[in-house]
């Protein structure tokens, strides 16, 4: 017998400085919950792990902001976490957090590997550094004026109106958000992971990576074909892992540094509640393991990128066989934004409802491959026309039959018909599928396939009735039910990683054992006269006012947050004169070009209906000049020709700016060169 395979699967170790939302579960731990599922269910040995991230800045900011002290943070939201993440059958083998003694003893080891192997560059450079606080400000902690659109609450690291990514040193009128002094520039070292040197191994490693999501694979390349660039795997904190080296007293690992070891050394202590301390190195250290990393997008060039690089240069480790990262989830058709209280909480979820039906809804909505939209009523839709009309309706007409009109007994299969043998044949086939997209990672097909069988067991027995032959034609009747439950018993096992509590209490009606392998489920798990029994409906229909409910919930929570900072105040006033000035027209855009170094700018040709224009636009980071022409916009056309970048620029366009700075055409159905007025 060949050994089990090994598969480590962990999930994004979430940041213990807010509690979950829907957005975290569709991104990273819900997929993987679905896989680990079936894979126990298969010949696998299977280790999911995962825990809190309890370092960096966005730890020390929550505690700030709470006036409390960052492990009180990470106290608090450790623990409510990992309860809400057991509520929702997330079935990690291990929740771990990186404050804890192993993980600070893991890291450490693999910095001086790295440092003994003379991995990383030393640099000394200028850095802010706040004399009143006595410390060097990360990025975050030193706020001021944008260079690029002057607005005047920018971060170091990025405008949040604009959107422009910057570094601290290029703020106008810095400040140390600590003190609100102005921060003075002082000489520091770091430890710098030279990515750059190590790219053509690296790229080498990737070319051997099989069945990658498009999604993952293309944004690594563009990281590649940019170039990697040094990145310090040190900081000026207090709040992280010490460096573990005489001449960095005072610094700590980089957040994501050491966040990805996290993985490594909650391993291990699971290995030792095991009571094998030693099991972890199976995991990790033996080339027959397959590891997978489940993350969200904007974790992708750290687990596809930086942490291969930091497990390839230790040389002891695995590296990840593939990284099925997900896009985003958007709510309602607009960003999650915890700031603007546009998110659900699982916990508040959890006070109305239960957690298999969000599961399910979640998986059909997945953002596997592109940004996908949750919506209240997409969500009921979910629950009432597919859990409880298809398979509620399904298992529950099957049962319900049997205990009714044969004694609660599974009949025996007589003469089977062509339309039975479909049927049950239909178990085998879908069967098929359902495994190939679980492989595959494809797990919007795998739930939606699993319905199919539903949906074929529902038909199958409408066009038998048996409500007619179990007078006429009793043998067929008993087929009939046979071939439902023999159905419904397949289903109580393949939907079961995606409806775990669910399906228990389907099994439980239908007299089946919890302890089935994937192997099992045939067309032939219910014995003849085996006793099934008839439970609880399984899935209730929501009611629209419910669902109003919810929708009046998210509202008024958005009403009650912050009203958004970033929203610019309005200016003063001005005279109905000085507005009519303005000579507004309707345009189409007709043609729309990159222009030579300017990466924010596009060339564009727009028809104003009197005239063709040039007109320079800075909107190159936010629209693709393929999708412009044809797009109807506002014209300013009177606005005196200026030269940018050597292209005579002759108008403006007119751009709405949204509070994510994202930019919007102000449109208009009207014909090109009809007046705005
Ligand atoms: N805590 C970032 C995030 O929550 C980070 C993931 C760490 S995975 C090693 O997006
Ligand atoms: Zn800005």
């Amino acid at each position: 017998m060949p050994d089990k395979k090994r598969i480590l699967v962990t999930s994004a170790l979430p940041y213990a400085n807010g509690p979950i939302h829907l957005g975290h579960l569709a991104g990273a731990y819900l997929t993987p919950d679905f896989y680990v599922r079936y894979k126990r269910r298969t010949d696998a040995d299977v280790a999911f792990i995962c825990g809190s991230d309890e370092h960096g800045v966005p730890i020390t900011i929550a505690a700030e902001k709470e006036g409390v002290t960052p492990q009180d943070i990470v106290d608090r939201y450790h623990g409510m976490n990992k309860k809400v993440f057991e509520d929702f059958g997330i079935s990690f083998d291990y929740y771990g957090r990186t404050s804890s003694k192993v993980h600070h003893q893991t890291s450490q080891e693999f910095f001086t590997t790295l440092y003994e192997k003379g991995f990383f560059k030393k640099k000394t450079e200028e850095q802010l550094y706040d004399p009143k606080s006595e410390m060097f400000l990360p990025d975050r902690y030193v706020k001021g004026t944008c260079p690029n659109c002057g607005y005047e609450e920018a971060y170091g690291d990025q405008c949040e109106k604009c959107g422009t990514s910057l570094s601290p040193t290029e703020l106008i009128n810095p400040v140390s958000a600590l003190s609100g002094e102005r921060p003075e520039l002082k000489k520091t070292e770091h430890w710098y992971m030279p990515l750059g040197d190590v790219q053509p191994k690296l790229e080498k490693w990737l070319e051997t990576r099989e069945n990658w999501k498009p999604n993952v694979m293309g944004q690594v390349k563009s990281w590649l074909n940019d170039g990697l660039a040094d990145r310090a795997a040190t900081r000026d904190l207090s709040w992280g892992v010490p460096v573990p080296l005489e001449e960095a007293k005072g610094k700590v690992l980089y957040v994501w540094f050491d966040a990805p070891i996290g993985y490594v050394s909650a391993t291990k202590e699971w290995a030792q509640e095991q009571g094998n301390p030693e099991l972890w190195k199976d995991y990790w250290q033996n080339e027959d393991t397959e590891l997978y990393h489940f993350i969200g997008k904007d974790n992708i060039v750290f687990h596809c990128i930086m942490f291969p690089v930091v497990l390839m240069e230790h040389g002891d480790y695995v590296l990840p066989k593939n990284v099925p990262a997900n896009e985003f989830l958007n709510l309602e058709g607009k960003k999650l934004s915890t700031s603007r209280g546009w998110a659900v909480w699982l916990y508040e979820y959890l006070e109305d409802f239960e957690p298999d039906l969000l599961r399910y809804a979640l998986g059909t909505t997945l953002p596997e491959s592109k940004d996908s939209d949750f919506s209240w009523k997409d969500f009921q839709m979910h629950i009432n026309t597919e859990l409880a009309d298809v398979l509620g309706n399904f298992t529950n007409r099957s049962l319900s039959f049997t205990v009714n009109y044969a004694d609660g007994k599974v009949p025996e299969l007589i003469e089977p018909s062509d339309v039975d043998q479909e049927a049950l044949q239909a178990i085998e086939d879908q069967k098929d599928k359902i495994t190939q997209a679980y492989e595959n990672f494809r797990f919007k097909e795998a739930i939606a396939e699993t319905m199919n069988l539903a949906r074929i067991g529902n038909r199958y027995f409408t066009e038998t009735e048996p409500w007619k032959t179990r007078k006429t034609e009793p043998i067929k009747a008993g087929n009939t039910l046979h071939v439902s439950l023999q159905i419904s018993a397949a289903l109580s096992c393949l939907f079961d990683p995606i409806l775990p509590a669910k399906m228990k209490e389907l099994r439980a009606q239908l007299g089946l054992s919890d302890d089935f392998s994937w192997d099992d489920i045939t067309p032939n798990m219910l014995e003849v006269g085996q006793t099934v029994s008839q439970g609880d409906i399984l899935f209730e229909k929501i009611e629209d006012e419910t669902i109003e409910e919810q929708i009046q919930k998210l509202h008024d929570k958005a009403a009650a947050a912050d009203p958004a900072p970033d929203v610019p105040e309005l200016k003063d006033n001005i005279d109905f004169g000085d507005f009519m000035k303005l000579d507004l027209r309707a345009g189409e855009i007709l043609k729309a070009e990159k222009i030579e170094k300017a990466d924010k700018l596009l060339k564009l040709t727009v028809d104003i209906g009197l005239e063709k224009r040039t007109i320079v636009s800075g909107i190159s980071k936010h629209f693709k000049p393929e999708d412009l022409p044809g797009q109807k916009v506002s014209v300013v056309a009177n606005l005196a020709p200026k030269k940018l970048m050597g292209v005579e620029s002759q108008g403006m366009i007119l751009m709405a700016e949204t509070p994510n700075g994202e930019l919007k055409f102000v449109e208009t159905d009207a014909e090109p060169g009809s007046p705005i007025t």
